[in-house]
């Protein structure tokens, strides 16, 4: 029928594509006639080692939003696609963060757990990434933490989980739900959690802010989707470029909103928009930013450096054939956008798979 027919659609164009880009161009029809034969079968087909790696890479070189792609070929995968209890899913999440982590030398990994199947979904992660900071809603609104967080914060108590300490910085456990079950915590031990305490190269009075983040984004919550078979649980990380945690996770006014606590430090007008307050302390929150993590000698990159290197990274995929999609809006960098060569530019936004996609939140 067809859900079929468009699954063996899909199976067929990523198998040419591999043979293609993969194989020198290599007959796929045996290939071709395998995956048809277990499709009729059983409804679906497994990829080959081979197939999963280069499926993972792909769909990170067809990241649309993602400037930080230069480097799409040296993915590295984890291949835990018979694991679908939460426990084992736990586990490996928190050996993904050790190995990717790494002390400090990020690197980019992906962990592949159990793909859909008919009549056998996979388990899911509810998580937004691994590592995120609990927001705690009071009474009367207010939250302590991140805000971002707090709806899955309220779930994570609802199923049990007791809360920390009650900082802005704790980290929240995992929640991952087995297909039909009720999702269930996983506390991650600290070890785990690589994070960098932020100073300023100049201000001895921005480290008694108290202010961190955690070294690793490791998103969680987007399906890898590849020749048509759905990966929902497969985070994957890479590391941070400093204007993420500089000018969004600390600056935004529904994040922990710091401008104005690093403004009036700074001294300067908060009443007078044209005192240019917040660019000024955006300027500062992102020095200490990138400061401190090169202080704790953790993998963090600068938004002039990946501008640069995206340019290089399109230059080189057209000279080898392939057009690069990508979203201006999200590419360009949230400060200091025109200083960057990224804005100066229109970009091709065709959607190409494999890929990296939004899947509606798990639900129990
Ligand atoms: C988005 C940088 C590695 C896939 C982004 C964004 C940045 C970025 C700045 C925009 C995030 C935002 O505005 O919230 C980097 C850097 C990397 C890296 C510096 C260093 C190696 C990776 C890896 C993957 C990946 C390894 C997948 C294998 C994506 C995807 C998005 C994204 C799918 C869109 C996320 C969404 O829709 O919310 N990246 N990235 N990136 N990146 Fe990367
Ligand atoms: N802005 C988010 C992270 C999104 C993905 N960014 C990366 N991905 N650098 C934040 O936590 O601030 N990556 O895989 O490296």
């Amino acid at each position: 029928h067809d859900e079929q027919r468009s699954l063996w659609r899909q199976a067929a164009e990523f198998v040419a594509q591999y043979h293609r880009e993969q194989l020198e161009g290599a007959d796929p029809t045996r290939r071709l006639a395998e995956v048809r034969t277990e499709l009729d079968a059983t409804g679906t087909y497994r990829h080959t080692d081979e197939e999963l790696v280069f499926g993972a890479r792909v769909a990170w070189r067809n990241a649309n939003r993602c400037i930080g792609r230069l480097y799409w070929r040296s993915l590295r995968i984890r291949d835990r696609r018979h694991l679908s209890r939460g426990e084992d899913i736990a586990a490996e999440c928190v050996s993904h963060l050790y190995e990717a982590g790494n002390a400090g030398r990020i690197r980019p990994l992906i962990t592949v757990f159990a793909p859909d199947a008919p009549g056998r979904p996979a388990p899911r992660i509810w998580n937004e990434q691994l590592i995120r900071y609990a927001g705690y809603t009071a009474e009367d609104g207010t939250v302590t933490g991140d805000p971002r967080n707090a709806g899955l914060t309220a779930l994570a108590r609802d199923l049990g989980w007791p809360g920390g300490p009650g900082t802005h910085f704790d980290v929240l456990p995992l929640v991952i739900q087995e297909a039909g079950r009720c999702p269930q915590w996983y506390p991650l031990p600290p070890e785990a959690v690589l994070e960098v305490p932020i100073e300023h190269p100049e201000f001895g009075w921005f480290q008694l802010l108290g202010l961190r983040w955690h070294a690793v984004p490791a998103l969680a919550n987007m399906c890898l989707e590849i020749g048509g078979i759905c990966y929902p649980s497969a985070p994957f990380n890479g590391w941070y470029m400093g204007t993420e945690i500089g000018a969004r996770n600390f600056a935004d006014t529904d994040r922990y909103d710091l401008l104005p606590v690093i403004a009036a430090r700074l001294g300067l007008d908060l009443r007078d928009e044209r005192s240019l307050w917040r660019d000024r302390a955006l300027v500062e929150l992102n020095r200490a930013v990138l400061h401190s993590f090169d202080r704790a000698r953790v993998t963090v990159t600068d938004h002039h450096t990946e501008s640069r290197r995206f340019l290089t990274h399109i230059g080189r995929e057209e000279r080898n054939g392939r057009q690069v999609g990508a979203d201006w809006s999200w590419i360009v960098p949230p400060i200091s956008g025109s200083a960057t060569p990224v804005f100066h530019r229109t970009y091709d936004a065709t959607e190409r798979y494999p890929a990296y996609v939004h899947h509606p939140d798990a639900r129990a």
